[in-house]
C-alpha cells in the first residue's frame, strides 16, 4: 500500500535540510511498482506541496552549432558517425541568436537554451558563446547553455558571464550508459555537473527514456540524479526521438504510461526540482501530457523546433494550456527590457499569453 510505503521512504529534500536524502534504486523501483493511481497521487501531493500545481516554466531551444559531432551517442541526429542526412552548420551569427531569442520572448518563453554539437568547447568557442549569453541576458531572459563537457575554469567563466543554467544530461543509468555512448564515460558527465554546480550555475540534468533500458535502469537513472550532492534545479525527461540513420532508429516506443510513471518517480525523488517534459512531446497525446503535468512535470520546451527535430505545435500547446488551465511560470525577479512604444501599443499576441488567467508569460506588462 502506498501509505505504508511512504512511511518507509526517506523524508523529502527541503531547502532547510542540511543532509540531502540518499535514495536507493530499490526504493525507486518500489515506487515504479506501485499501482498507477497510488504513484501518481503521491507524486501530485509532493508536487502541490512545493509548487503552484498550475504553473509551467517555459523554455525555448536553439541549436547554435549543428551537426558533425565527434561523439557516438546512439540516439543523436548530430553525431558524425551516423548518416542522418543532417547538414552541418557553423556557429550561428549573434544577430540570428538575438532574433531568435526575441521571438521566443514574444511567445512567452522565459528561458532561452542554446545547444552546440560539441564534445566540449575550446576556450575560444566559449568566448563566442559568451557573447550570445550577453545578448540573451540583455533582453531579460534566463540563459541556458549545453555545449558538452566543461572544465572548472570554463564553468567559472560562464558564471562570471551571467549564465543562469547549464544543461548536461547523464542520459541514462550508470549501468546502461555503455550501451548508448562509448566516447565518454558516465563519470565524465558527473565531473562536468560538479564543475557547473561548484561554480554556482544552476544545474539542468536529465536524460532519455525509451532507449531500450529496463525499468530498473530508469529507477537507477533517477536515483543518480536525486543523489547528487544537490539534485539538479532542472530535470529534462526526453522521450527518445527516433532518428533515421542512428542505431536507435528502429526501437519500439516506450509506453506513455511508463513515461508518466517515470515523471512521477522523478517528482517524488526530487521534490524541489523543475521536471521538464522535453523531447518527444510532439508524439504524445494531450491526455498523456496532462497526466505528466498532474504527476509533477512543470516545465516544457516551447517553439517550432527542438535542436534538429520538430516540437509540438505552438498553437496546439496554447490550446492544451487553455484546456488544462495551466499558466506560464514567471521566474522570481524575471525582468525584461522596457519594450518599444510600438510593442507597448500592440495587443498581446503571445500564444501562451493567457492574459486573463493570472499568469501571462508575455513580456508586456498589462
Ligand atoms: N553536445 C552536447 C551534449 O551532448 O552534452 C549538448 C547537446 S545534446 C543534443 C543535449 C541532449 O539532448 C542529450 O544529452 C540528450 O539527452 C538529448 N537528445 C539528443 N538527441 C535526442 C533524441 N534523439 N531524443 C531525445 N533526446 C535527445
Ligand atoms: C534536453 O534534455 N533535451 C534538449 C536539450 N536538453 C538540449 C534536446 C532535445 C533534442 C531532441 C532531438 C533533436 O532535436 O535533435
Ligand atoms: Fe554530440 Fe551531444 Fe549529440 Fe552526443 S548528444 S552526439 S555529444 S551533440
Amino acid at each position: 500500500m502506498s501509505a505504508s510505503l511512504t512511511q518507509e521512504l526517506p523524508v523529502h529534500h527541503s531547502v532547510a535540510q542540511a543532509e540531502p536524502t540518499q535514495w536507493t534504486t530499490a526504493q525507486a523501483l518500489a515506487l515504479f511498482d506501485l499501482p498507477f493511481n497510488d504513484l501518481v497521487f503521491q507524486a501530485h501531493q509532493v508536487h502541490r506541496a512545493q509548487f503552484d500545481a498550475n504553473a509551467v516554466q517555459i523554455s525555448t531551444l536553439l541549436s547554435i552549432k549543428t551537426g558533425a559531432c565527434p561523439e557516438d551517442c546512439a540516439y543523436c541526429a548530430q553525431s558524425a558517425r551516423y548518416d542522418t542526412g543532417l547538414e552541418r552548420e557553423r556557429l550561428l551569427p549573434l544577430s540570428e541568436v538575438r532574433e531568435s531569442a526575441l521571438r521566443a520572448r514574444e511567445s512567452g518563453a522565459t528561458r532561452f537554451c542554446m545547444g552546440a554539437a560539441w564534445r566540449n568547447p575550446t576556450d575560444k568557442q566559449l568566448e563566442n558563446v559568451i557573447d550570445m549569453v550577453h545578448v540573451v541576458k540583455e533582453i531579460g531572459m534566463e540563459a541556458c547553455l549545453t555545449l558538452g563537457m566543461l572544465t572548472r575554469p570554463q564553468a567559472e567563466r560562464l558564471k562570471e558571464a551571467g549564465l543562469d543554467y547549464y544543461n548536461h544530461n547523464i542520459d541514462t543509468s550508470p549501468e546502461f550508459y555503455g550501451e548508448v555512448i562509448s566516447t565518454r564515460q558516465f563519470q565524465d558527465r558527473i565531473d562536468t555537473i560538479s564543475h557547473v554546480r561548484d561554480s554556482g550555475i544552476n544545474v539542468c540534468s536529465g536524460g532519455i527514456l525509451g532507449m531500450g533500458e529496463s525499468r530498473e535502469d530508469r529507477a537507477s537513472f533517477l536515483v543518480s540524479l536525486a543523489n547528487l550532492p544537490r539534485p539538479p534545479e532542472s530535470v529534462p525527461l526526453n522521450m527518445l526521438v527516433r532518428i533515421p540513420g542512428t542505431p536507435m532508429a528502429g526501437l519500439p516506443t516506450l509506453d506513455p504510461i511508463e513515461f508518466i510513471r517515470t515523471v512521477a518517480v522523478a517528482r517524488i525523488l526530487m521534490p524541489t526540482s523543475h521536471v521538464r517534459l522535453s523531447a518527444g512531446r510532439e508524439g504524445m497525446s494531450d491526455e498523456a501530457q496532462a497526466w505528466c503535468f498532474f504527476a509533477g512535470a512543470n516545465s516544457i520546451f516551447y517553439g517550432d523546433k527542438l535542436l534538429t527535430t520538430g516540437n509540438a505545435d505552438q498553437n496546439h500547446d496554447q490550446a492544451l494550456f487553455d484546456k488544462l488551465g495551466i499558466h506560464p511560470l514567471i521566474p522570481e525577479g524575471f525582468t525584461s527590457l522596457p519594450l518599444t512604444q510600438e510593442d507597448e501599443e500592440d495587443d498581446c499576441t503571445s500564444p501562451m499569453g493567457g492574459c486573463g488567467n493570472g499568469g501571462c508569460g508575455h513580456a508586456h506588462h498589462h
